[in-house]
């Protein structure tokens, strides 16, 4: 592999295989070849006096994404990437293929049609990295803690978040939808294990078009027996930091490679700050935005409040009618839930949804009630309030728009490899 290379000495012979990155001939008798493979990338120079006339040829007549064979001998160059480059002495295409689509044209359009073959770029590459490796911190954080990994199904009967987004498929005849959330699966499944959580697509028909929505997203889904709002939050903050820290400690390199400084996480250690939606409002309103009471925050209001933080910071205690039917209501501050967002800084904006949640039958009923809500669709679901049912709380973190966060990436898109939006379905 090409890391390899960089550990290897001086003047050692060595081979490697890769894919040519970038490819230019200079002059009459030197040719320049940067090949990459999933390690990263390494300078091959080509000199027409030191290798034989097939091999000169060979070099020559490449295209950028063919995929060689090169021998060559290791050597120390301050001006090459990584300060090493190979002498090259032996060149095989193992597959030429075609001259390669991605040259000038680099607008977003474009390499959202091109995306199968953009993924190979140094971008997507670190991006695609920090994403598995995100994905597994976050496993590695809760399963650390007791909780169990639990896999929902994706076709549903009914909503688990409620309003239009959801998208409707024929199941056999009778009306299905694709998940909005597995919230409800989870719960389930804390009677049987207590801490658990959902790692899965959700499908939202969301009409939006901002940075930070997609129609198929990832989202984790904790949701632990026995815990408050309280507790909720603690955990909410601790996995957060935990992710970040150890992407900022062991992944430096993808931070270099996308031109971002892990400086930018500094203070992931502070407190996240919290505040009351009331607060918040009041907030948005002094910072130059328009809202009031009642209100739920757009792309715009939670640029303008999360700007002036450099950590999360939580909102709690929304007017419950602008949250899910599900959600505790504050005893202490009555018409409000015990609910958060947590809003990333830098104009990123909300990545988690978490709350208490309505654990007792008579209440559940009452709230779906008042909401007009067709409580057949829900048997199995008031079963869990029916039988042993205790406290408990949850929340929904999105894996994109937390990468888009711990990458500081302009737009959601990026954080996922097909994206799927209003317009997009392919590749
Ligand atoms: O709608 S949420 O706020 N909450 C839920 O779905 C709860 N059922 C979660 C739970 O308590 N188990 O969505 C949670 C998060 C939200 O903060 C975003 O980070 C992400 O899911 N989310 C999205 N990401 C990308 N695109 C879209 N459209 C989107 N919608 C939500």
């Amino acid at each position: 592999m090409i890391k390899d290379v960089f550990n290897a000495e001086e003047g050692k012979t060595v081979k490697i295989r890769g894919w040519v990155y970038r490819h230019r001939v200079l002059g009459e008798n030197k040719v320049f070849i940067v090949i990459r493979d999933s390690t990263g990338i390494i300078q091959c120079i080509v000199k027409k006096d030191v290798v034989s006339e097939k091999v000169w040829n060979n070099a020559v007549n490449l295209y950028i994404e063919s995929y060689v064979e090169i021998e060559g001998i290791v050597r120390k160059d301050e001006r090459a990437p990584g300060g090493i480059e190979l002498k090259v002495s032996n060149i095989e295409p193992i597959w030429k293929g075609f001259p390669f689509p991605i040259q000038k044209d680099l607008s977003e359009e474009f390499l959202l049609d091109v995306r199968h073959l953009w993924l190979r770029s140094r971008k997507m590459q670190a991006i695609m990295k920090a994403r598995h490796y995100i994905m597994d911190y976050l496993r590695e954080f809760l399963n650390n803690q007791g909780f169990y990994e639990i896999t929902p199904p994706m076709l549903t009967k009914a909503g688990a978040e409620g309003g239009s987004d959801m998208f409707e498929i024929d199941y056999f005849g009778k009306k299905a939808y694709l998940t909005q959330s597995s919230q409800l699966y989870a719960e389930v499944m804390i009677f049987s294990l207590e801490k658990v959580y959902t790692l899965a697509p959700c499908f939202r028909a969301e009409k939006s078009r901002t940075r930070k929505h997609l129609v198929e997203f990832w989202m984790l889904e904790p949701e632990m027996a026995f815990y408050n709002q309280e507790m909720n939050m603690q955990l909410q903050e601790e996995l957060v930091r935990y992710v970040i820290k150890k992407m900022v400690k062991e992944h430096e390199e993808i931070f270099e490679v996308l031109g971002k400084d892990v400086d930018m996480h500094k203070s992931i250690d502070k407190k996240f700050p919290r505040l009351l939606y009331e607060e918040a409002v009041n907030k948005v309103n002094e910072l130059g935005g328009k809202m009031k009471y009642g209100d739920d925050f757009g792309a715009d209001e939670e640029a303008l409040l999360t700007s002036v933080y450099d950590v999360p910071v939580f909102v709690t205690n929304f007017p419950k009618e602008i949250k899910a039917f599900y959600m505790e209501e504050d005893e202490k501050r009555p018409g409000t839930v015990l609910n958060d967002d947590l809003l990333a800084p830098k104009g990123h904006g909300e990545i988690i949804g978490g709350s208490e949640r309505i654990w007792e039958y008579d209440k559940l009923i009452k709230r779906m009630k008042e909401l007009n809500m067709n409580t057949k669709d829900y048997e199995w679901y008031l079963d869990l309030r029916r039988y042993g049912s205790v406290p408990h709380s949850g929340f929904g973190l999105g894996v994109e728009r937390f990468v888009k966060y711990v990458l500081d990436l302009n737009h959601i898109r990026d954080a996922i490899p097909f994206p799927r939006t209003i317009t997009r379905l392919e590749p």
